[in-house]
């Protein structure tokens, strides 16, 4: 496995790759990996010849008053795993790499990225639409693997793949949990044990909402009182949007559209941010 921490090397390593005709895929992460991540890397194994991990905690994507600083940085311990996985490259830019002084160009995706996350993080989206098109660039591979468990993001990338017509396929894989069923996030390691089993009720609440689905409620007012009776199971959990969507636009749906549907939550357990979704 090779770590490159240039883009004139990560450059060089794909036309290499080109001139033996041999297929790239790519999986973005910020590093801190865990079982999620090496799902994406597993799938992106399985279909291209090589295989390219990034690993760039984005400080565009991150607020003023957000976790930036002391976001978890594994990155020995992360390419140990990235190895036993069988990556061929690890990309691993620093900061000033990515954004040398005087970097002002910005990749926007409007109204998608107001949404869900988008709206309680203001300029959020902005930041992971600019970074993933500037790895597209610097990579150029033909496939590039997300995960499902940031839906929001999901949504925003796709449309900026189809409307800025990059030469890639996106590839979405499922949300990998633990054993009790709360999604796996780089962030999870800065809950308490308390807060971990407070945050379990993310889970339960989408469930719930699963069940009545399954049982014919259609109306997305109904379902997500449903939820909200779960939720007020942990008052400590404060509830930053809980919401019925198109997987595509992110607009709230007032009946939920078989097969076609989003239920997504976000909440604070102490001073974490957690996501977790279902797809109905
Ligand atoms: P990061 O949070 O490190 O996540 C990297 C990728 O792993 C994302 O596509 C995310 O959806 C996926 N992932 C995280 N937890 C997962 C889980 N439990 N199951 C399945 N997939 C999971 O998302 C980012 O980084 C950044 O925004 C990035 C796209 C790299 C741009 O900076």
């Amino acid at each position: 496995m090779q770590i490159l921490t240039t883009i004139a090397e990560m450059r060089q390593a794909r036309l290499e790759l080109r001139l033996r005709r041999r297929t790239l895929g790519l999986v973005p992460t910020m590093g801190a990996l865990h079982a999620g991540h090496l799902s994406l890397v597993a799938t992106a194994r399985a279909g291209c010849d090589a295989v390219a991990v990034s690993i760039f905690v984005n400080p565009t994507q991150f607020g003023p008053n957000e976790d930036f600083a002391r976001y978890p940085r594994t990155f020995d311990a992360d390419c140990a795993l990235l190895e036993e996985a069988g990556v061929d490259f690890v990309f691993a830019p620093s900061t000033a790499e990515m954004y040398p002084p005087g970097a002002s160009t910005y990749v926007a995706v409007e109204g998608v990225s107001d949404r869900l996350d988008g709206a309680s993080r203001p300029g959020h989206f902005r930041g992971v639409t600019t970074v993933v098109s500037k790895l597209f660039n610097i990579v150029a591979p033909e496939w590039v693997y997300f995960g499902q468990k940031d839906a929001a993001q999901v949504a925003v990338l796709r449309r900026m793949v189809r409307d800025l017509n990059f030469d890639v396929e996106v590839v979405v894989c499922p949300i990998v949990r633990d054993d009790d069923g709360l999604a796996m996030s780089s962030r999870n390691r800065y809950l308490t044990p308390e807060e971990r089993r407070q945050a379990l009720v993310l889970r339960r609440t989408l469930c719930r909402i699963e069940e009545e689905a399954a049982a014919g409620i259609t109306s997305s007012a109904v379902l997500i009182d449903a939820g909200r009776a779960v939720l007020v199971e942990e008052p400590k959990v404060r509830v930053d949007y809980f919401a019925i969507v198109d997987p595509e636009t992110l607009v709230d749906l007032e009946n939920v559209n078989a097969g076609n549907t989003l239920v997504a939550v976000a909440a604070f357990v102490g001073n974490t941010r957690l996501i977790d979704n279902v797809l109905i």
